[in-house]
């Protein structure tokens, strides 16, 4: 039995911070375009994919930063992208800065956002991100700033499993990739296919000895990640120089075998895709990775007991 989803993963070349959304759009609609016509259901496009990566300037009042953000999904400029996903029938997942309305005291929130929406134009999904990197204050001293622990809040809700697209699809964003639980989490809940969104400077500041190997160290947690909880991982870039800053491409569509099944070449918009056969899942779930036989749980708990290193001497 085979059940086949024809996926797109849709890289994003750089977004210049005077870019606007309109062209931005225009440009995920391209791809979009190309990703029907090679025969995808549903097409993948990047984390913060409508504007320039604004977490690498940092500004003393936080407000200065509101526009990057979506109070709305869609919003006019993004509404030319969900009508023109309807009319083709085909789905996509979008990452975005999300601005809340007010909640009931009167709080706006800030996440780091990604949507999953089906083939009919409906919002099936939304996941805000865990594993929020970078620093919470103004580091002058670096060559660009990561302060995502400045712009976003931690996700509410945390990881999610939906049924779509005919399977179990999931969701993480960028820095979640690193994690082995993020993929866990979601491999405890039978996902088969997760989508990442990532933008990923290749310089990086606390250890700069570590920026040879960021396309090593980005295929080996999404190989990984697939591999251990039996799934597809199709992970998606905002690649090159933004603004100066160089960053990492190499989306790639990965089976569950942790096989990289397609892996773009350049930095630049560009469209990679694979025919995903979700059954093939079960070659490792209910194989090697038989969780309810192999896992012992009871031997987990520092896993969600503890936040950091405790040393038992
Ligand atoms: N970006 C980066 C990521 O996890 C980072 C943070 C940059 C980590 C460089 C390591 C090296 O890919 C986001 N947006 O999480």
């Amino acid at each position: 039995m085979s059940r086949f989803l024809t996926v797109g993963a849709a890289q994003m070349g750089p977004i210049q911070k005077t870019d606007s959304r309109e062209s931005v759009v225009n440009r995920l609609v391209a791809l979009m375009a190309q990703a029907k016509a090679r025969g995808c259901e549903l097409v993948v496009f990047p984390e913060l994919t409508l504007t320039t990566f604004f977490p690498r300037w940092f500004v003393k009042d936080l407000t200065e930063a509101d526009h990057w953000y979506e109070t709305a999904m869609p919003s006019p400029v993004t509404q030319p992208l969900f009508d023109f996903a309807r009319s083709m029938g085909i789905g996509f997942s979008l990452g975005y800065a999300e601005l809340t309305e007010p909640d009931a005291n009167g709080l706006r929130h800030r996440y780091n956002t990604q949507i999953l929406v089906e083939r009919d134009g409906t919002v099936v999904g939304k996941y805000r991100k865990v594993h929020i990197p970078g620093h919470e204050e103004h580091e002058p001293d670096r060559p660009f700033q990561h302060a995502e622990r400045y712009y976003f809040e931690l996700s509410p809700e945390g990881f999610h499993v939906w049924k779509a697209f005919g399977g179990r699809m999931g969701m993480m964003i960028c820095n979640d990739r690193r994690w082995p639980e993020t993929y866990r989490t979601m491999g405890l809940k039978g996902v088969e296919m997760i989508l990442c969104g990532y933008n990923t400077p290749l310089h990086y500041a606390p250890d700069p000895g570590q920026n040879v190997l960021q396309g090593f160290h980005n295929s080996l947690v999404m190989q990984a990640g697939a591999y251990q909880n039996g799934t597809w991982v199709v992970g998606v870039a905002k690649a090159g120089v933004e603004e100066g800053v160089d960053s990492l491409g190499q989306s790639c569509i990965i089976a569950p075998s942790g096989q990289i099944v397609a892996q773009t070449i350049s930095n630049d918009d560009e469209l990679i895709m694979a025919r995903c056969d979700l059954d093939w899942c079960k070659k490792y779930k209910e194989t090697l990775f038989d969780f309810d036989r192999y896992r012992s749980p009871e031997f987990y708990t520092a896993i969600t007991a503890q936040r950091g290193v405790v040393l038992e001497d």
